[in-house]
């Protein structure tokens, strides 16, 4: 009786290892032949690993190259970068008697010019008569130099105000009464009667006055 219960247990022990075989293969849809079915299984497994690894290893190669090639556009861009900041800074060891004033240089001729003689007297210094963008300009203008050309004009179309860039007026800082031309008083002073903010003028091309040249900084 106690032999027939081991006998039986050990056949049902391998009877459930049998079953248990079957099912795992069956489910991973092998044959029921054992060294085959594992030596094809550890196969798939080093080429899905070699695969993996292959995959991993363009991935890493397209980033470095990618890491690279944009190290080497940002490099490219600081040179550029220091090679205007160093040419402004030679420009500025030249530029005596300028002042500076957020990012330009301003500088009043000593000599007294027409609208004309005095814009090309600016362009060839590296310069043009100075264009007022804001009240903070216009007050700094204003309280550092008396009167002066500006880069202002209607000479192209009367009552069209155009900076010398090309640019519209926006803002004007006319003094009372300004602009008050019949035709015939195209360019424009600043400081004109007045230290106020509010002074230009609109006055004769041909009238001789000192300038205010302007030039800008180039920082990219
Ligand atoms: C006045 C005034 C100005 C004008 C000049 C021309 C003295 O100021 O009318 O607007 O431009 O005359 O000389
Ligand atoms: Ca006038």
């Amino acid at each position: 009786m106690k032999g027939m219960k081991i006998e039986m247990s050990e056949n049902m022990y391998a009877n459930s290892e049998d079953t248990e075989f079957y099912t795992r293969n069956h489910m991973l849809g092998k044959g029921t032949s054992g060294t085959n079915r594992d030596s094809k299984t550890g196969s798939r497994c080093c080429m899905l690993t070699a695969v993996c690894l292959g995959v991993l290893c363009a991935v890493l190669l397209v980033a470095l190259s990618l890491l690279w090639f944009k190290l080497n556009t940002e490099i490219d861009q600081l040179q550029t970068s220091c090679e205007a900041k160093e040419k402004n800074l030679g420009m500025l060891s030249q530029l005596d008697g300028w002042r500076y004033f957020r990012s330009s240089f301003y500088y009043v001729s000593t000599e007294k010019k027409t609208w004309n003689e005095a814009r090309q007297h600016c362009r060839e210094r590296g310069a043009d008569l100075v264009i007022i963008n804001s009240e903070e300009e216009q007050k700094f203008i204003a309280e550092n130099m008396g009167i002066a050309w500006i880069g202002l004009t209607d000479m192209d179309s009367e009552g069209v105000w155009k900076w010398v860039d090309g640019s519209s007026l926006t803002t004007g800082y006319w003094g009372s009464g300004e602009p008050n031309s019949k035709g015939d008083e195209d360019c424009v002073v600043t400081g004109y009667k007045s230290t106020n903010v509010k002074s230009w003028n609109d006055y004769y091309c041909n009238n001789v006055e000192v300038c205010i040249c302007e030039r800008k900084i180039n920082w990219i």
